[in-house]
């Protein structure tokens, strides 16, 4: 039995390319592997590492609990908590900030682009936020940890981090692998297509899908997506950035590869291609968002986030005493 964890932050509302790179792949996962154990959470110590109000993080953290089932999860074989509510996750962080070198995380790119885009106020938290990436995944013996390809370097640092630990001490951490999609793993702004689509840009960004935004205003902003002028659909990254990112979602949604999906297209023109991905996408979000209305006031999203809190912090717990004990903390040998 493997263990595949993965966290997402809820620094705003899910985004299109949230769903490609990380969720629908995690449900693909465990369709395919049901002898695997699977855990999923809310990164909130992660997401204030910028400043969030707190009247909208408490509704992200709900909204993003639900939508990690409106998506399809099985809530049967998974444990699915708030990073917050698993005390453990803060004192491994600090565990494994003892571990990293600060030349290590001074490489990271995520810190240097989220820290340039801030002028003032850069946190010590947002430095250190690998740290705790680490120990998010450490702590469970994690086997997997499927993500976009903006998160392979942290998990790297990871391994790292786990190895130098093993080799100080003595056997104590597995040593995870990442697991990246082949398509889908960095979706791009649809109005700006070498941008990566991200959740905390401004909610009224025209470049990035919201799984909650109203149906209408994806197939808008689907059709409105920029593109080059030549109209021939072609997967081609480096001179058609906007059209390939287009396939790639369209590809990523119904299975067919780039060759099938520029065969269909042929003498076209993008009007008519843009106009069938507003409708498959469409129909796509559609169904998380019936799912997420059922789901959001619910008692039973609160019963499985109680049960999944209280699973992963048997767990942690269990792995915390034996970094500590290894470490040489506390009075127990
Ligand atoms: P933020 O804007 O706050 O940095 P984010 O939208 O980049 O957040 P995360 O919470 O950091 O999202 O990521 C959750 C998961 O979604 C990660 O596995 C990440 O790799 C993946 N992901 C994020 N953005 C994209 C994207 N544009 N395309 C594909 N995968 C993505
Ligand atoms: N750093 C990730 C979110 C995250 C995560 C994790 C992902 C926090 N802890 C553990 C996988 C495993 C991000 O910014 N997307």
């Amino acid at each position: 039995m493997a263990v595949i964890l993965s966290g997402i932050k809820p620094t705003g509302i899910p985004t299109l390319g949230n769903y490609l790179g990380a969720l629908k792949n995690f449900v693909k996962l465990q369709n395919e592997r049901t002898e695997d154990k699977f855990l999923f959470f809310i990164a909130d110590l992660h997401a204030i590492t910028v400043p969030q109000n707190p009247a909208e993080l408490r509704a992200n953290i709900k909204n993003l609990a639900a939508l990690y089932l409106a998506c399809g999860l099985n809530k049967d074989n998974l444990v699915l908590f708030i990073q917050s509510e698993v005390a453990e996750h803060a004192e491994m962080g600090y565990i494994m900030q003892s571990m990293a070198y600060m030349g290590e995380m001074e490489r990271m790119t995520q810190f240097k682009e989220k820290s340039r885009k801030q002028e003032t106020g850069v946190t010590t938290a947002l430095f250190t936020y690998p740290a705790l990436m680490a120990a998010d995944i450490l702590l469970y013996n994690t086997d997997l940890v499927p993500v976009g390809e903006d998160q392979l370097q942290h998990l790297e640092l990871t391994r790292d981090l786990a190895i130098r630990f093993n080799n100080r001490y003595s056997d104590t951490f597995k040593v995870p692998e990442g697991l990246v999609t082949k398509v889908g793993a960095r979706i791009m702004d649809l109005q700006n297509p070498l941008k990566k689509m991200s959740k905390s840009e401004d909610p009224g960004d025209k470049g990035c899908i919201f799984l909650l935004d109203p149906i209408d205003l994806i197939k808008k902003k689907i059709k409105s997506a920029v593109t080059d002028s030549d109209s021939i659909v072609k997967y081609d990254k480096a001179n058609k950035p906007g059209i390939s990112n287009l396939m790639t979602i369209y590809s990523c949604i119904t299975g067919e590869d780039y060759k099938t999906i520029e065969a269909k297209y042929v003498g076209k023109g993008y009007g008519e291609f843009k106009s069938d991905l507003a409708d498959i996408v469409a129909s796509e979000i559609a169904k998380i968002q019936d799912n997420y209305k059922k789901l959001i006031n619910s008692s039973e999203l609160d019963e499985i986030l109680d049960k999944g809190r209280d699973e992963a912090t048997y767990l942690a717990r269990k792995q915390l005493s034996k970094a500590y004990r290894k470490v040489g903390l506390g009075r127990k040998k």
